[in-house]
């Protein structure tokens, strides 16, 4: 098998450090991205987004002459889509959008040939799979004679190149035979269980693993709305309830943000907005949670004027979607700095995992702390977690919305 040449199509969060591991396990690796400078840092063997561990398996990739990225695909007997699939907002309900994964099929049929494999990893709407084969038929391909499935990614940022190994895989072929050599080809390079089952049902593991996790931290978000209102610690009541051997609440935060989880449940509620009741509320208290922070620090700021008379300074702590990563998509911690921004509050931002930010100024948390009336953690990031024994804080207000300052009791 090892002997397969692969095309990865889109190398971003998930096809790069997909195509780097195939590359390290002793695979001929290509990978296709529309964007030059994309193209042109992977050549040199470096990395345009921040994974632990990536950068080593892409130098090394590189160095080996096993990785080599091009702006058109190049041929190859497994090809593994990897591109985005985000939602239009065109009515109420956000409608997924799958032109790039319809077009990365496009690019490749030129280039297929009988007994290749196509592989989609995106996250997508159930039939999707079916849609590229339909694709390809149109396109003249005798698609009885290609391996079409479904094998969705299921690693967390952060934790990429080990999860990519060790994570169980689920496969669904459009064909039980598609299942079975797609199952095998990913038997080649996973340590966990390879699962296989059809194309539609694949498809829908994906979304209800996401969906899942964002029902559970809804319900975390709508319990800490509700204690703040009581004066109950959050904190503490979430570490006494998970004491019970069948409770486990998520953790509270300013809002659910990245490419997932905050996208793909509306996949669901697309579908069947009659039924995704549950889900589609989640989406809601979860949006809801990213405006009642903005509005908890604009009551804050309104009583510093109403006290001392006087426009206080704001030090926003993270910018990222979540903790000890640079990710900005979808974050709801970027959003809440905008917002105040645009509201033309006094703002300093502290994200230690980025340089620079095209709208908002970084500055050091140091001079943050230093300058700031109001400090407001927005995301748990490992600089801030010493934050209230490290500095003398006492004369700042303090909104901590992830749990850094706010420790539980001991219990
Ligand atoms: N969050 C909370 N409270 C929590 C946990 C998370 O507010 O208790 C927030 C985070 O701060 C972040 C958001 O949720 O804003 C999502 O973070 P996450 O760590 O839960 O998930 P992602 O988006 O990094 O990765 C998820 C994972 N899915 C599941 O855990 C079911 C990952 O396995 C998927 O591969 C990934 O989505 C994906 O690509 O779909």
């Amino acid at each position: 098998m090892k002997s397969k040449k692969i095309s990865v199509i889109g190398l971003g969060y998930i096809g790069l450090p997909t195509a780097a591991l195939l590359a390290s396990q002793g695979y001929m690796v290509t990978g296709t991205d529309i964007n030059q400078d994309v193209v042109d840092t992977i050549n040199q063997g470096k990395i345009h987004i921040v994974e632990p561990e990536l950068d080593i398996f892409v130098r090394s990739a590189v160095a080996a002459g096993r990785l080599r990225a091009s702006l058109l695909p190049q041929a190859g007997d497994v090809y593994i889509i990897c591109v985005p699939t985000p939602f239009c907002q065109k009515g109420e309900i956000p409608i997924p959008n799958i032109d790039y994964v319809l077009a990365a099929a496009r690019s490749i049929v030129p280039l297929i040939k009988p007994g290749d494999l196509v592989i989609l990893e995106s996250t997508s709407p159930v039939g999707t799979t079916e849609h590229i084969q339909d694709v390809m038929r149109e396109s003249g391909l005798k698609v009885d004679d290609i391996h079409i499935a479904y094998c969705p990614e299921r690693v967390l940022p952060g934790k990429i190149m080990i999860e990519l190994v060790e994570n169980d895989r689920v496969v669904g072929g459009v064909t039980n035979l598609s299942t079975k050599v797609v199952a095998e080809f990913y038997r080649t390079f996973v340590s966990g269980s390879v699962l296989e089952t059809d194309a539609k049902t694949a498809e829908m593991c994906k979304l209800t693993e996401n969906s899942f996790r964002d029902v559970n931290i809804a319900f975390a978000n709508e319990l800490s709305l509700i204690c703040d209102k009581q004066g109950i610690d959050i904190w503490t009541l979430i570490q006494l309830a998970n004491h019970h051997p069948r409770v486990n609440i998520l953790q509270p935060g300013v809002g659910v943000g990245g490419h997932c989880i905050a996208v793909d449940p509306w996949f669901i509620v697309a579908s069947d907005i009659e039924n995704a009741r549950i889900i589609r509320t989640a989406r809601e208290v979860n949006n809801y949670k990213t405006d009642w922070v903005v509005n908890k620090i604009k009551i804050a700021a309104a009583d510093i004027t109403t006290k001392f008379g006087k426009k206080p300074t704001i030090a926003c702590l993270g910018l990222a979607f979540k903790a000890d990563i640079d990710d900005l998509r979808e974050s709801p911690s970027e959003q809440i700095a905008l917002t105040l921004k645009s509201q033309n509050y006094n703002l300093i931002v502290v994200e230690p995992n980025i340089e620079s930010h095209d709208k908002l100024t970084v500055a050091d948390l140091d001079s943050a702390l230093n300058d700031a009336d109001i400090i407001v953690v927005l995301v748990k990031h490992r600089e801030f977690l010493k934050l209230g024994k490290i500095y003398e804080l006492s004369s700042k207000i303090f909104l901590d919305f992830c749990g850094v300052i706010s420790s539980p009791k001991t219990l």
